[in-house]
């Protein structure tokens, strides 16, 4: 907040909720409890007097115990339309001078139009550190006050039939996250605005965008409670980082692109399956799959005694290549594949994300 301090960032939200209502989230301890902090943190202590003048402090707790403590002074509050506080880290990297917090809101389209402006950086790098810092909160701010909960915040681009689209849905389903299925095919206009490389799928929370499944099943699983899609032990995730690397390098290209999408997408004459190129996928294929079922042998999930992300990626392919021409014969020899498959089929997260459509 002075000459030296030029940097500020501006973020917008629209949410579906009266101005009063969010209002009240800045300054109710109770709902600053649940939304001000990132999604991968919880609030242990927080005091305020929302008085101009007041004071506010607040501890927030990392996962692995990390403790951050901010607090400020309450320098405006106009219910409905405004509130501005000073924001000033105690410790740690960011401690220094007080930045400024300020809230505008003002009625949209019958929900409320919220821009924050937080000034008063010393850096470019500390104001972009705070503007990451700041979309958890405000994505669950939304999440809070809308009625549809997270499904208000995060959105999946994809389609039902892509294997990569159910991982990710798989994930959000297991852990217990609403969300938007926002359905588009790859290479086309909605994808490329979050994934410059037009594949499918890619999530966005609020601001942040990502793209590549396993990072979006590992930005999930970092920022979300619910079951843990990566193990705890390093054995397990060193193996489930093994099974997932293996999935995206060889094991979708021998059972995916080589053999499964022939059929799907017939480039033969007279618009047939290409039988010479599938014949040539099936003779490596038995090399493959062995290599799949010894990995599932001791459980049925390939990272340690309970689900992880490498089954996410690997179960939506297997139950297509159940389906092939081929698929029965080939499975008939890998008594460890189908009694994973069959675990993974009696999980509601399978059954709600099945492949609709035409290739259902
Ligand atoms: N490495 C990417 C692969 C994604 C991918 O290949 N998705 C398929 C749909 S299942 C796709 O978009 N295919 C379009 C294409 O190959 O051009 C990831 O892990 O997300």
């Amino acid at each position: 907040m002075s000459d030296n301090a030029p940097f500020e960032l501006t973020m917008t939200r629209l949410i579906r909720a009266p101005r009063e209502r969010v209002y009240d989230a800045f300054v109710s301890a109770d709902a600053l409890r649940v939304w001000q902090c990132p999604r991968s943190m919880r609030v242990t202590e927080l005091s305020l007097d929302a008085r101009p003048g007041g004071a506010w402090r607040m501890t927030m707790q990392s996962r692995d115990g990390t403790l951050s403590k901010v607090g400020g002074v309450y320098r405006e509050l106009r219910r409905p339309d405004r509130v501005a506080y000073t924001w000033q880290w105690e410790e740690g990297p960011m401690a220094g001078g007080a930045t400024l917090v300020e809230v505008t809101l003002s009625d949209r389209d019958g929900a409320t139009w919220l821009e924050m402006r937080h000034s008063g950086f010393a850096s470019a790098a500390a104001r972009d550190a705070h503007m990451r810092g700041w979309n958890g909160p405000l994505g669950k701010l939304t999440d809070l006050l809308d009625p549809r909960g997270t499904a208000a915040s995060i959105t999946l681009y994809g389609l039902p039939p892509s294997t990569y689209t159910r991982t990710a849905r798989l994930a959000l389903a297991e852990k217990g996250i609403a969300y938007t299925f926002h359905e588009c095919g790859p290479h086309g206009p909605d994808i490329l605005a979050v994934n410059p490389f037009g594949r499918l799928p890619a999530l966005t929370d609020g601001d942040f965008a990502v793209y590549e499944t396993s990072a979006i099943v590992r930005y999930l699983d970092d920022s979300f409670d619910g079951p843990a899609l990566l193990p705890a032990t390093i054995v397990g995730r060193a193996l489930c980082e093994q099974w997932t690397s293996a999935f995206n390098a060889y094991i979708y290209d021998a059972v995916v692109r080589r053999y499964i999408r022939r059929y799907f997408f017939p480039s033969g004459p007279d618009g047939q399956p290409d039988r010479a190129a599938i014949d040539a996928a099936l003779a490596e294929m038995p090399a493959t799959l062995a290599i799949l079922d010894a990995g599932y042998a001791k459980s049925a999930w390939l990272a340690g005694e309970s689900i992880s992300m490498a089954d996410l990626f690997v179960m939506p392919v297997l139950a297509y290549l159940a389906r092939m021409p081929e698929g029965p014969q080939l499975l008939s020899v890998t008594p460890h594949l189908r009694r994973a498959l069959e675990a993974m089929r009696q999980r509601p997260s399978f059954s709600a994300t099945e492949p609709t459509g035409r290739f259902a």
